[in-house]
């Protein structure tokens, strides 16, 4: 009888503790949950939760619907939110570090990206820091290619076109291509090619595939200008107050989160770029003018990078050695 109450008493004990430890966090990520960086965020959420016994509950709030996109760094840093996923290149007016995401040309393959974002890391990490902010993981999109509704031979046929914009390099881009750049984010690009807003965009084949690119436009030329990423940040406070264990799991999902990011990528490209043909959309190789006219695009842009914070960028380019 006595053992039998001092388990009840301990088992409650145990139990009033672990909701005393028990959190609920509030994730806010920007793309809809078609979008395989979505995907891995709730896989992220399910792993810590399942790691932490509950004890750590993540609620992904997916699609911007918690917190506008280009709000959500500050409602992390401000610890509005305790975590939330961003794309990288949106935060290139912070610092230029961010910016090492968007610059064309500087990595086109998936090898060449995974080891851009290990130069990138440290100096992504030193800056986000000064920002209360700790990196946690971060997941890449498909290589970046032109959509357009005329076939595109060379940067002339794209003179005084409209393109769409997310990220400060990428109206650098759009300026330097002859066009005209306007941001837009994802949900809202139909509409813009069909009220004439826009005529011209640079993503991946599959923000294309999800967004039934093919009602809009019919050339897809397969620039793979290069490999943006979402980021996964947590409120450096908010990381802390967590204990050893709780931390560690965290720390332990967002590693496997990033691993298999990079596996999904990969085919994720193929995949997507299958369904713009099987929809109707003219897949090509650029000609060799425009991929000529683009280097030189990406190497104007590195430099204009390169000037605009020395030792930083520097250090990122000298790590990733090309
Ligand atoms: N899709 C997102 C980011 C990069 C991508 O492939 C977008 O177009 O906003």
């Amino acid at each position: 009888m006595f053992k039998k109450t001092v388990f009840v008493a301990s088992t409650l004990l145990a139990s009033s503790l672990s909701s005393v430890n028990a959190a609920q966090w509030h994730m806010p990520t920007p793309y809809g949950d078609a979008n395989h960086p979505t995907k891995i965020a709730y896989q992220f959420a399910e792993e810590v939760k399942t790691a932490t016994n509950g004890d750590l509950d993540i609620v992904v709030h997916s699609g911007a619907s918690l917190v506008k996109h280009p709000e959500i760094p500050r409602a992390v840093r401000t610890g509005q939110v305790q975590m939330g996923e961003i794309f990288i290149g949106i935060m290139g007016n912070t610092h230029p570090i961010f910016k090492h995401d968007n610059i064309p040309f500087l990595a086109t393959t998936y090898d060449d990206a995974e080891a851009l974002w290990q130069a990138a890391k440290p100096e992504m990490e030193k800056q986000l820091k000064k920002e209360g902010m700790t990196l946690l993981y971060a997941v890449a999109w498909p290589a970046q290619s032109l959509y357009t509704k005329k076939p595109v031979a060379s940067l002339a046929d794209l003179a005084g076109s409209r393109m769409r914009a997310y990220s400060p390099s990428t109206s650098r881009l759009a300026d330097l291509m002859g066009s005209t750049p306007t941001t837009i984010q994802v949900p809202d690009i139909p509409q813009a090619f069909s009220t004439g807003i826009i005529d011209a965009m640079v993503t991946s084949p599959s923000t294309g595939a999800n967004g039934q690119a093919w009602d809009y436009v019919n050339h897809y030329t397969n620039i793979q200008a290069w490999i943006p990423k979402n980021m996964v940040v947590v409120n450096t406070r908010s990381f802390k107050r967590l204990d050893k264990d709780a931390q560690q799991a965290l720390l332990t999902a967002a590693a496997n989160a990033e691993e298999k990011g990079w596996q999904i990528v990969r085919e994720q490209a193929k995949k997507d770029t299958q369904t713009l043909i099987d929809n109707g959309i003219t897949v090509v190789e650029p000609s060799d003018t425009l991929v000529k006219e683009l280097s030189a695009i990406g190497a104007q842009m590195k430099q204009e990078w390169i000037d605009e914070s020395g030792a930083e960028v520097k250090a990122v380019l000298t790590n990733y050695g090309k």
